[in-house]
């Protein structure tokens, strides 16, 4: 596939630091070359708040327009959700240049779409997506209509979206039903588990920190583990050996988390996201060497209690140890001392003993 040039554009409030700007970028960027898209400017537009129209200033649009079009680009991404109605007005604003607009859920739905390899996780990304996309097919709509009123054929449009949000509705709930097929099966397993009384840990954080490396290494799976965003998407669940107790466990891996991680995903993915939901013990995986660990921390605490986990027995685990020089580990015991604190490299199979210790404890086993 020939890589699609891309402009990112932020939106900062006159007074946000230049760190805090110059991350949010890094970050964006990130996600899209974890899509595949190759980044050709970067820009930012200093503003009080956005404009309730086109997001960014009218001018700015248009002068991103100008810009694409020199340099190849074909693509104008913002940072931020953004709502229907600006996102068609800037679509049009930009048509003449030969570009789109996506905004950032956009974008890591694109992401998703592209990483999703089971049949349950297309079917989850599909169901978000008609749900972000659909507004946006009504100002579609909202268009064909004014369209219609001009050449005397009013209605028309009208109709359309009519159509369009019936068909869309039909699609929703088709999805919907088979999900709860998946939902089901899942529950089928997890009721036979717990009859024969098999304990259940699963692995949460933030994306990239190395959740399935450390899935991989306790269990001796060989699931596709990589330096990208996002690069699980399906639950795999691995059986681990606990020397201390003599029994397994069966441990799961999960999508990563983001900041910013759209609620409609977390929606549509509550079929994956069942096995965390259900589990008896969370394994919390921080990548050590992230100077933005602390932030990353919250963020997935803060994901765990919309998942109505926050009360959930778990266990923060420092991973990527040997890429740290050096590591305070009683300040961050000291940090975080409402939680049991491990420190592992997934990578070099160190700190295991002390971590399966803790999850034995945590089991109650
Ligand atoms: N140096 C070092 N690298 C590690 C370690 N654990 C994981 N990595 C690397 O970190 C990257 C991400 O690892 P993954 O296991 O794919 O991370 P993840 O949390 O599953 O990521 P997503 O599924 O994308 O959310 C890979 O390039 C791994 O090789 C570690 O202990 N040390
Ligand atoms: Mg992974």
């Amino acid at each position: 596939m020939k890589k699609q040039k891309a402009i990112l554009v932020d939106l900062i409030h006159p007074r946000m630091n230049k760190h805090h700007a110059l991350e949010r970028m890094v970050e964006l960027e990130e996600l899209v070359n974890t899509y595949g898209g190759i980044v050709i400017i970067k820009q930012w537009q200093k503003r009080q708040g956005p404009h309730p129209k086109t997001y960014l200033g009218t001018g700015k649009v248009e002068e991103l327009g100008l810009e694409g079009k020199e340099n190849g680009v074909s693509l104008l991404i913002i940072n931020d959700r953004l709502k229907p109605r600006q996102l068609f007005d800037i679509g049009e604003a930009l048509r003449p240049y030969g570009m789109k607009v996506w905004d950032r859920i956009d974008l890591i739905l694109k992401i998703f779409a592209k990483h999703a390899k089971t049949a349950e996780a297309k079917l989850e990304i599909e169901l978000a997506s008609v749900r972000h996309m659909g507004p946006r097919i009504f100002g579609m709509g909202m268009e064909l209509s004014r369209q219609g009123g001009g050449t005397g054929t009013r209605g028309l449009g009208e109709t359309n979206i009519e159509r369009m949000k019936r068909h869309l509705k039909e699609k929703e709930r088709r999805i919907k039903k088979k999900l709860e097929k998946f939902q089901k099966g899942r529950s089928l397993v997890r009721q036979g588990r717990r009859r024969r009384g098999l304990k259940t840990v699963s692995i949460v954080g933030y994306t990239n920190a190395g959740k399935t490396t450390l899935l991989n290494a306790l269990t001796g799976r060989k699931e596709y583990a990589a330096d990208e965003l996002f690069a699980t998407l399906d639950t795999r669940v691995g059986q681990l050996f606990l020397p201390g107790s003599n029994s397994t466990a069966l441990v799961s891996d999960t999508i990563g988390f983001i900041k910013d991680l759209p609620p409609e995903l977390l929606a549509a993915f509550s079929s994956t996201l069942s096995e965390a939901v259900e589990a008896d013990v969370l394994i919390h995986v921080v990548d050590a060497s992230d100077k933005d660990r602390d932030k990353h921390i919250r963020v997935v605490e803060d994901i765990l209690e919309r998942l109505g986990l926050s009360e959930r027995t778990r266990i923060l685990v420092f991973n990527k140890i040997d890429q740290v020089e050096r590591l305070d580990r009683c300040a961050l015991r000291e940090q975080y001392d409402e939680l049991p604190v491990a420190f592992v490299s997934a990578q070099e199979h160190s700190g295991f003993s002390e971590l399966l210790e803790l999850v034995e404890t945590s089991l109650e086993i």
